[in-house]
């Protein structure tokens, strides 16, 4: 299969662009680099540094003889969205060209404003440019975007009936960042343009990602992903695991009640896979919930905290969420397509922090805890 990976460098961009091309599809990676940027912005760096797209492609196809075609644009560029569509003529495009972080969102009006931008405006140019197109669009969107509702979470549409009559609608959101925010109008978006123009798309809702090593970051040196520890860009247990290696207390944000939907790594890049290879029918928005288990925040730290043996520390939380909930999200149907999940053993939380470990002189200690982004 021809597929266009959007974001291509990316945490997941990069692993999931080698997985497609050792699985035999066709992939063409696209990145605008502007990641370093909004590192920069806030003084984050991964814990190894992003090599250059066109060189570990280059790099990748000399270890394993898999190509990976690399080009440098951005999504927002619609002459350059619409030659690449032109030359490399996808069948599915895997859209991971977003600013992804909840906290950068809420760091000022600048930082709002720019992940509006570059997620909202990315994806209306990807709209019109697949427009009379036969070609799928994978989105990844975000449990965030249903929030932590007192019922449980459906995947994407609902059967209401309301004053005797019924209907079949999104399911109700409430994002608790503008990052999610921004991920809830682009739904709204897609799901029109499926209604009226007759595309076909899946929207991803990803839960929280952690892991580090795939199949194919292994392979040789380069070729790892990026790895994010900071409190912008690291997401919950990714930070817990540096914390854990450096001995720094961990910083599980209030109660730690909050619960969330969690998958490794590798889960997420067979699940765009089968979502690629399983396409849905003209005109479909269709919806998946892309988590494999639900985990509190709480139980995360403990585990991890008792693993390493660090101690916890005690962080007001600087964001507005609930910090004790219900939550009971349903995500049938990428098990039904063949996900056979990797489940968050002790062995695999041991792994992550053997892995990191061997990289511990890379991590800037101040990035692991203080300067919290303040929610309101
Ligand atoms: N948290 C802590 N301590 C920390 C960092 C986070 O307790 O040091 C808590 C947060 O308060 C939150 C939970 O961990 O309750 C998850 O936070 P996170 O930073 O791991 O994840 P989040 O901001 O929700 O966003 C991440 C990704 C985003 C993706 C989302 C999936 O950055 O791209 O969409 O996970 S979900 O959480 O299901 O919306």
């Amino acid at each position: 299969m021809r597929i266009l990976v959007l974001g291509a460098n990316g945490y997941l961009g990069w692993p999931t662009s080698m997985y497609l091309a050792s699985r035999g599809h066709e992939v063409c990676a696209m990145d605008n680099d502007i990641k370093k940027d909004w590192e920069n912005r806030v003084g984050a760096a991964p814990l190894l540094p992003t090599p250059n797209l066109f060189d570990r492609c280059y790099k990748f196809e000399s270890l394993t003889g898999n190509q990976i075609l690399a080009c440098n644009a951005d999504v927002r560029v619609y002459r350059h969205l619409q030659s690449i569509l032109l030359d490399f003529n996808p069948e599915a495009i895997i859209h991971y060209a977003e600013q992804p972080s909840a906290p950068y969102s809420m760091k000022g009006k600048e930082f709002c404003v720019e992940t509006v931008d570059n997620n909202i405006v990315g994806t209306l140019c990807l709209l019109w440019a697949i427009k009379d197109k036969d070609i799928h669009l994978v989105k990844l969107g975000t449990m965030g975007e249903y929030g932590t509702p007192n019922i449980d979470i459906e995947e994407g549409w609902i059967d209401i009936k309301h004053n005797g009559r019924e209907d079949r609608m999104l399911f109700p959101k409430k994002p608790g960042s503008f990052y999610h925010a921004s991920k809830v109008a682009e739904s709204q978006f897609i799901e029109m343009a499926c209604r009226l123009w007759g595309l076909k798309a899946t929207d991803l809702n990803q839960g929280v990602v952690y892991g580090i090593q795939t199949v194919e970051t292994e392979i040789g040196k380069g070729l790892h992903t990026a790895f994010h520890y900071d409190g912008v860009f690291g997401t919950a247990l990714n930070r817990f695991i540096a914390q854990g290696v450096t001995q720094t207390p961990i910083t599980q944000y209030g109660k730690g009640g909050q619960t969330r939907g969690w998958l490794n790594i590798v889960d997420t890049i067979r699940c765009v896979e089968l979502a690629c290879l399983n396409p849905p029918s003209e005109g479909e928005f269709r919806v998946f919930n892309q988590f494999t288990e639900q985990f509190s925040i709480k139980e995360l730290a403990d585990r991890v905290a008792s693993l390493c043996g660090t101690s916890k520390a005690r962080v007001h939380n600087p964001r507005v969420e609930a910090e004790q909930h219900y939550y009971n999200a349903k995500h049938v149907e990428l098990r039904r397509l063949g996900l056979e999940p990797h489940m968050l053993t002790d062995e695999v939380l041991m792994s992550m922090i053997e892995h990191v470990r061997r990289h511990k002189d890379n991590i800037i200690l101040k990035n692991l805890h203080g300067d919290y982004i303040q929610w309101k």
